[in-house]
């Protein structure tokens, strides 16, 4: 990636209680376990993560948009706000970047209202099923593209 700009890992409402939450569906990684999983893949690349998690929609939204002109891509696991949120598919477009839609979990495998994503329409890639690897193959994904 021509951009060595670092990459914005975004995480929604609910992520900041990983390891602890429903494990049998997001696995026992804790946050922080993800955030270093990865810097440390982004490092192999020779490039950085900013990171940012909040459980308030107008925090993210905030952030989103200071990553205009600041940060070359966007990984981000919405949670819930992925099937419920138009301010933020309009948020995303405006930084101008890649966006990868990640989800710990199979969403589709998952309940009927999982199925639609306000996101996917305006994300280059969308990662769903991988576990918290989701997020390291998003990042390898950018480092690596053309
Ligand atoms: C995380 C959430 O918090 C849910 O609301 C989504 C997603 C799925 C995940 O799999 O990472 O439906």
């Amino acid at each position: 990636m021509a951009d060595r700009r670092p990459i914005l890992v975004l995480n929604g409402p609910n992520l900041n209680m990983l390891g602890t939450r429903q494990p049998e569906v997001y696995g026992s990684a804790t946050l922080d376990d993800v955030i270093d999983l990865c810097k440390r893949t982004a490092g192999k690349h020779g490039l950085a993560i900013e990171h940012f998690q909040s459980n308030s929609e107008g925090a993210i939204i905030d952030r989103i948009h200071q990553a205009r002109g600041r940060e070359s891509a966007i990984v981000i696991n919405p949670g819930g706000l992925t099937h419920t949120s138009v301010a933020l598919r309009d948020a995303l477009v405006i930084p101008e970047v890649p966006i990868v839609e990640v989800h710990i979990s199979n969403v589709h495998a998952r309940e009927e209202f999982r199925h639609h994503s306000f996101v996917s329409p305006i994300a280059t890639a969308v990662i769903a099923g991988l576990g918290v690897q989701g997020y390291a193959a998003a990042i390898e994904f950018l480092a690596l593209r053309d």
